[in-house]
């Protein structure tokens, strides 16, 4: 829907945005229609969505193997070093052992959740979802060290059939991880 409104902000001198063609075609008519009453409530509406983004939360889930780097690669995002406060713990054996909220360190509405290893003997393929609340996150970041895993696999299919986005994030990997 937001982007439906973008097209008319530009009619106010807000040129930074980019509108869908499809969106823009559903919302002529909105746009076209006389009432003056009818305009002021689009305009109101537009200015509102574009405001969403300051007001809601977005929860992101990092995943992967257990031992990837998940815990760390939260800390490298919040600037964070061994020791200071709020850093996730980071450990050569599984560590985190449950899903853990951290605040990004710019955008206080951006919540980085720091998930348990996948396919452990305590977070196993057919439980890892419920176990981390799978519902809960609005999108995936699987963090691969060095090689792609059959649990990489099934982490990005398993998000995809339940209609949610992934991305891969890959670095060199540990030595112990070749
Ligand atoms: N070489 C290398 N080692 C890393 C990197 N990131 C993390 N490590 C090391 O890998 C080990 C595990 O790191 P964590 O950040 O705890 O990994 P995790 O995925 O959170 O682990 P679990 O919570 O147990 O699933 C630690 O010894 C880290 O120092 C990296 O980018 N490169
Ligand atoms: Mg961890």
């Amino acid at each position: 829907m937001i982007f439906s409104h973008l097209y008319f902000l530009r009619q106010y001198d807000i040129s930074d945005v980019t509108a869908d063609e499809e969106e823009v075609k559903r919302f002529l008519p909105e746009l076209n229609q006389p009432s003056a009453r009818r305009r002021r409530d689009l305009v109101r509406r537009t200015r509102n969505d574009l405001a969403r983004w300051e007001t809601e939360k977005l929860h992101i889930a990092v995943t992967g193997n257990s031992g990837v780097g998940k815990s760390s690669f939260i800390n490298a995002i919040r600037g964070l070093h061994p020791g200071d406060a709020g850093w996730a713990p980071v450990d050569v054996v599984e560590g985190t052992m449950r899903p853990t909220q951290y605040n990004h360190p710019v955008f206080p509405n951006i919540l980085l959740w720091d998930l348990p290893g996948v396919g452990t003997k305590n977070f196993r393929r057919e439980t890892f979802m419920a176990q981390v609340e799978f519902e809960r996150y609005d999108f995936y970041i699987i963090i691969c060290a060095g090689r792609f895993t059959e649990n990489d696999i099934w982490l990005a299919e398993t998000i995809h059939q339940k209609g949610k986005t992934f991305f891969f994030y890959t670095h060199e990997g540990s030595a112990r991880n070749r």
